[in-house]
C-alpha cells in the first residue's frame, strides 16, 4: 500500500547527482556502521535523509535489539498553544501541573522547532519533509491540502501493524481523498478545516453551526452530535479508543490533536475563572482553555498507570507552532509569534517520555525540529520507510537514548509562506529563515546569533559574511528543489464546503440554513 503512494516524480531528487558526504559530517543516526546495499545518501544540512540513515541508526540502537518491544505511541500535539504557556518552561501565572510533572521524567528537546502555523506542521510531521513539498503553503485555500503523493507516518507505522487514530484537528485536506482514513488513521474523530466552527471559501471548512461546546465530529466518516466541551471530547473518544486497543497483540499510535486553545477563545466558564483578575480576558479564557488541556492530558497519563501500559508508551507532547494570546503576558524571552520566522514563532516545548527505554529528567540542546518525528517513530516501529523516499528530518533516537550524544549541526528552513495567489515566485525571502545550531538568517537580511542573543534583539549580518553566504547558498538550492512541489497554488476548491455538503447529505437542510 505504502508502495501506492510514493511521491512523484518532481519531489523525488536524483540519488545520483547528491554530493558525497564525509563520515564525520553524517548526522546521529548515520555515524557507524552505513549498510551500503540501500540506496540513497544521507545529506549534510539535514536537506535529506533517507532510509539509509534509519537502518544505520537501527544498527547501532538498542532498539533493534532481537525482540526488544515496540512501544504504544501517544503523541498530543496542541494548538497555538506557545513555547511559554506552561509552567515548566517559566510562565509565572498558568496552572499546567501534569504536563509540568510529565515535562519532569521526560526528554525535553530544548530546541524543537516547528513550522508558523498549523497545517504546515502538521504535514512536515506526517511526511518528515518540508511542507512545501507536499504542496502545503496556507492554512486555507485549497494550499493547506497535503498531496496525494505524500506519505504520512500513520502509513507507515500502520504498514508495520500499528493500529492508527487520530482524535481532533486534521487540518490537511476537507476533501474525501484528502482525510486521515484515507491517509493511513484507522480510527478519524475530527473536526473540519483549521478549527472547529471555521468556515472558508472551497474545501476547507467545518460542520455548520459548530462550536467549541458540543460540535458535530465527524467520526469515521459519520458526524455524532455531541455534548461537552471540543478538549473533553477529543480525548474522550481518544481514551475511549486505546482502552479498546491496548488489549490487541499490536500497538497503537494515537495522534491526539485538540483545536484548542486555538481562537476563538471559548472554554468552560470555571477554567477562565481561575485567571480573573490576573490577565485580561481573553488571556483568562485562552489560559483556561490551557489548563483544561492540563487536566485532559492528566487524565490520559492516569489511564496509561490503570491500564499498566505507561512503561510500554512512548508519549510525546508538543504545540504546533509559536504562541498567540499569552505572548504580550510571557514569551520565555524570545522574538516573534505565530506566522513570523523567529524563534518565537518556530521554537515550541517538545517532552517525550518512554519510561522502557528513555532515562527522563533531561535536556537536549540539539537542534531539532518536526520533520524528524517521521523517522524517530518509524524507528521506534521498527517500520519500513519505502525505498525511494527521501525525508528532511532525522532520527531522533540516539539523541533520546543516548545522554552523550549531542548530534552534528544542520540546517532548518523556514517558511511561512501564505503569499498572494500567484505570487509565490517574488515571495522567496518574504517572511523565512535559514538556521543552524548558532545562527538565523531571517528574510536574507538580518542574521542572529542565538547563542549570544536568543531574543534576536541585534542583528550581526555584516559581522560574519561567510556564515551568510553559506546559509544564502543553503536557502538558493533549497527553493529550487522546492518550487516545482508546489502543487495547490493553482487549484480551485468545490462551491461547498464538503464537511457541510456531507453533514446535510447526512442530517437534512442544505446551505441556505447555514
Ligand atoms: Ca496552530
Amino acid at each position: 500500500m505504502i508502495e501506492n503512494v510514493l511521491p512523484n516524480a518532481e519531489s523525488r531528487r536524483d540519488s545520483a547527482t547528491k554530493p558525497r558526504v564525509a563520515r564525520d559530517e553524517l548526522p546521529w543516526g548515520c555515524h557507524g556502521r552505513v549498510i551500503p546495499t540501500r540506496k540513497g545518501l544521507c545529506q549534510l544540512f539535514g536537506r535529506s535523509y533517507s532510509a539509509l540513515a534509519l537502518l544505520a541508526g537501527l544498527a547501532m540502537s538498542g532498539l533493534a535489539a532481537e525482540g526488544a518491544s515496540r512501544p504504544n505511541i501517544v503523541l498530543v500535539m496542541t494548538d497555538d498553544q506557545g513555547y511559554g504557556d506552561l509552567g515548566w518552561t517559566g510562565n509565572p501565572i498558568i496552572h499546567t501541573p501534569h504536563i509540568d510533572a510529565f515535562a519532569k521524567e521526560s526528554v525535553r528537546l530544548t530546541s524543537f522547532h516547528v513550522s508558523p502555523t498549523c497545517a504546515p506542521t502538521r504535514c512536515a510531521l506526517m511526511t518528515g519533509r518540508h511542507e512545501f513539498r507536499s504542496g502545503v503553503t496556507h492554512t486555507i485555500n485549497e494550499r493547506e491540502r497535503m498531496s496525494l503523493k505524500s506519505v504520512t507516518i500513520a502509513q507507515v507505522l500502520k504498514s508495520a501493524g500499528y493500529t492508527t487514530g487520530i482524535f481532533g484537528k486534521w487540518h490537511l485536506g476537507d476533501e474525501a481523498p484528502y482525510q486521515p482514513g484515507e491517509r493511513g488513521f484507522d480510527e478519524v474523530y475530527i473536526h473540519g478545516a483549521g478549527g472547529i466552527g471555521q468556515t472558508y471559501k472551497g474545501s476547507c471548512g467545518d460542520a455548520p453551526g459548530n462550536t467549541y461546546f458540543g460540535p458535530a465530529i465527524r467520526h469515521n466518516g459519520v458526524f455524532e452530535k455531541t455534548k461537552g466541551y471540543c478538549t473533553d471530547l477529543f480525548f474522550g473518544q481518544a481514551l475511549k479508543w486505546m482502552d479498546a486497543r491496548r488489549k490487541d497483540k499490536s500497538p497503537f499510535f494515537a495522534y491526539i490533536t485538540p483545536n484548542a486553545p486555538h481562537a476563538p477563545l471559548q472554554c468552560p466558564q470555571e477554567y477562565a475563572n481561575r485567571y480573573a483578575g490576573k490577565v485580561d480576558t481573553n488571556v483568562a479564557k485562552f489560559y483556561g482553555m490551557i489548563e483544561n488541556i492540563d487536566d485532559n492530558f492528566g487524565r490520559l497519563l492516569a489511564n496509561l498507570d490503570e491500564w499498566g501500559i505507561a512503561r510500554d508508551t512512548l508519549v510525546i507532547f508538543m504545540t504546533d507552532n509559536g504562541g498567540t494570546a499569552g505572548v504580550k503576558v510571557f514569551n520565555a524571552g524570545m522574538r516573534g509569534a505565530k506566522v513570523t520566522p523567529y524563534e518565537g514563532g518556530t521554537r515550541v516545548p517538545a517532552f517525550w517520555r518512554w519510561p522502557a527505554e528513555f532515562k527522563g529528567g533531561r535536556d537536549r540542546a540539539a537542534l531539532t525540529a518536526h520533520i524528524d518525528i517521521f523517522p524517530t517513530l518509524a524507528q521506534i516501529g521498527r517500520a519500513e520507510i519505502p525505498n525511494r523516499l527521501e525525508l528532511d528530518g532525522r532520527s531522533l533516537v540516539p539523541l533520546l537514548e543516548n545522554p552523550t550524544a549531542d548530534g552534528s549541526d544542520r540546517i532548518l528552513f523556514t517558511h511561512v509562506g501564505r503569499w498572494e495567489k500567484g505570487k509565490a515566485l517574488e515571495s522567496k525571502f518574504k517572511q523565512c529563515s535559514v538556521r543552524n545550531t548558532r545562527f538565523q538568517l531571517v528574510n536574507n537580511a538580518e542574521l542572529y546569533d542565538l547563542n549570544l542573543d536568543p531574543g534576536e534583539a541585534h542583528d550581526v549580518i555584516s559581522e560574519h559574511p561567510e556564515i551568510v553566504a553559506s546559509m544564502r547558498a543553503a536557502f538558493d538550492r533549497w527553493w529550487i528543489e522546492i518550487l516545482p512541489a508546489l502543487v495547490n497554488e493553482d487549484a480551485v476548491g468545490p462551491e461547498v464546503n464538503p464537511f457541510k455538503e456531507a453533514y446535510w447529505k447526512q442530517f437534512g437542510g442544505g446551505p441556505a440554513e447555514k
